[in-house]
């Protein structure tokens, strides 16, 4: 086989190993989309939606190989394709994805997809892949802005074509509670009816959370739900007057300060509603993953502090679950399952015990909520201007000392959405910056550099942009090839 220039072919991420033939080939409007397995049934099904949708194909689903198709075959015992991995040749007479497990096969055909032009033609091919990091996520706060059901399946259909596979919603904060639970009303009724800045509130029902886990789970997303704790808790305490010293509630809070706020172990109430919240969200939860948030705690004691994380830490793995907090949960005794999320002070991050693993999100490389440029009117700049270079050009294994691949679950990029008020300005922060970190959590550093990975990111920018995505296109986007 012939091997060209992979860099021609819109491929983001990279992929591992990928050999290019000199052909093409071209699939009948009626492909047959083959899955044996019934457990590729449902990626199967997707793939048809999906590429009906971005070309003029009209594909059919069959458990019978014909003569031009795509297979889809799942085979267990390749293990060398790990969890996640894929295989997918094309050849003349179609096109085959091979995985051991179903996740692989959907990561196969997202491939798949970015190599179909409109009129069903793919170049021959041969990619073996698997991905750098387990954990490649995006972040969407909903909390000081609330976001609807149906935008946050889209934000999913958007990140999973990436192979981003987690979905951390923050879902409390000063400003809104956005999770409805069950024992406690209140914190909806009372603490999801506002928003920043006075904007209309909002929270997720239990209903609605089963269809974006639902829709998520379909895509291989896992949702990583955040309940943020013990500070950023001002949505709680207006809520709930028992939570408060002296049982007075504060009023609810509209402005964009973090760090004043409180839960108090010494309350009688709070351990009950500790223990009510962490049930509900384990209940609710396929992952193994809860966040408990953790950051910022400023108006919380240190001793205090710590037995919060404690008994937080102890309340969700009694579920079952292992704990995801910000890094300065590194002040507790941390369980070797638990996550430590490295945003801002890589020496606080470091504390962490040997055992316990990262996921990477520094501020500086990763925040969707800063600027792309100087200038930009939509953006913040605390952690300065965050261009299409910027968030590609790190390596994860030097973001703190001592920290290499083998104690980094992976990378998570945040918009945090105290300035954010609509699904357009969500869209226009978040792409195509995710895009680079898509390629930063999946493809190998050796394999990484701005001058291979930006035309491919031009190409997989216009494709967005073509299906109405209101990307930002920034001048490094069109800087030299
Ligand atoms: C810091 S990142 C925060 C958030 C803010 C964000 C604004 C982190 C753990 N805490 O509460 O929304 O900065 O950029």
């Amino acid at each position: 086989m012939v091997v060209n220039d992979i860099g021609r072919l819109p491929l983001v991420p990279l992929p591992r190993r990928a050999e290019w033939g000199s052909g093409t080939c071209r699939l009948p409007v009626n492909v047959a989309i083959v899955a044996e397995h019934p457990d590729a049934a449902g990626v199967a099904a997707t793939f048809a939606i999906d590429l009906a949708t971005h070309t003029s194909l009209q594909p059919r689903l069959t458990a019978v190989a014909g003569d031009v198709d795509v297979e889809l075959q799942l085979h267990p015992h390749r293990a060398d394709l790990g969890a996640e991995g894929y295989e997918l040749f094309t050849a003349d007479d179609g096109m085959g994805v091979v995985a051991a497990t179903p996740h692989g096969l959907w990561n196969g055909t997202r491939t798949a997809l970015q190599l179909v032009d409109g009129d069903g033609t793919v170049p021959t091919v041969h990619i073996v892949d698997t991905p750098r990091f387990e954990w490649r996520g995006a972040m969407l706060d909903v909390a000081r802005h609330p976001f609807g059901v149906d935008e946050v399946c889209r934000f999913i259909d958007l990140i999973a074509n990436f192979k981003l596979n987690r979905l951390h919603l923050h879902l409390s904060d000063d400003q809104g509670w956005r999770l409805e639970m069950p024992d406690w009303p209140a914190l909806t009724e009372v603490g999801g009816s506002s928003a920043t800045g006075g904007d209309p509130g909002g929270w997720f029902t239990l209903a609605d959370w089963a269809r974006i886990v639902t829709h998520a789970a379909a895509r291989f997303v896992t949702v990583v739900p955040e309940i943020d704790m013990p500070g950023h808790t001002n949505a709680a305490l207006a809520s709930i007057p028992a939570l408060n010293p002296g049982e007075v509630a504060p009023p609810l809070y509209t402005g964009k300060e973090v760090g004043f706020s409180s839960l108090r172990l010494d309350l009688p109430v709070t351990r009950q509603f500790v223990r009510d919240v962490v049930a509900t969200l384990a209940a609710l939860t396929p992952g193994d993953h809860l966040h408990i948030g953790g950051d910022e705690a400023h108006s919380t004691e240190e001793p205090d502090y710590v037995a919060f994380i404690t008994f937080l830490q102890e309340e969700v793995e009694r579920h079952g679950k292992h704990m995801v907090g910000w890094e300065e949960i590194t002040a507790a005794s941390l369980h070797r399952h638990t996550l430590v999320q490295h945003w801002l002070r890589p020496a606080t991050a470091a504390k962490a015990p040997d055992a316990c693993r990262f996921i990477m999100s520094p501020a500086r490389h990763t925040y969707l909520d800063m600027v792309h440029v100087e200038g930009d009117p939509l953006g913040r700049r605390w952690a300065g201007a965050i261009d299409l270079p910027t968030i590609h050009d790190w390596d994860p294994a030097e973001q703190i000392p001592d920290v290499d691949d083998r104690r980094i679950a992976g990378v998570e990029a945040p918009l945090w959405t105290e300035k954010v008020r609509t699904f357009q300005e969500v869209q226009t922060l978040c792409f195509p910056r995710l895009l680079c970190l898509a390629e930063v959590g999946w493809t190998p550093q050796a394999q990484r550099s701005w001058a291979a990975f930006a035309p491919r990111l031009a190409a997989a920018t216009d494709r967005l942009a073509d299906h109405g995505v209101p990307v930002y296109r920034s001048a490094s986007l069109s800087a030299p090839r």
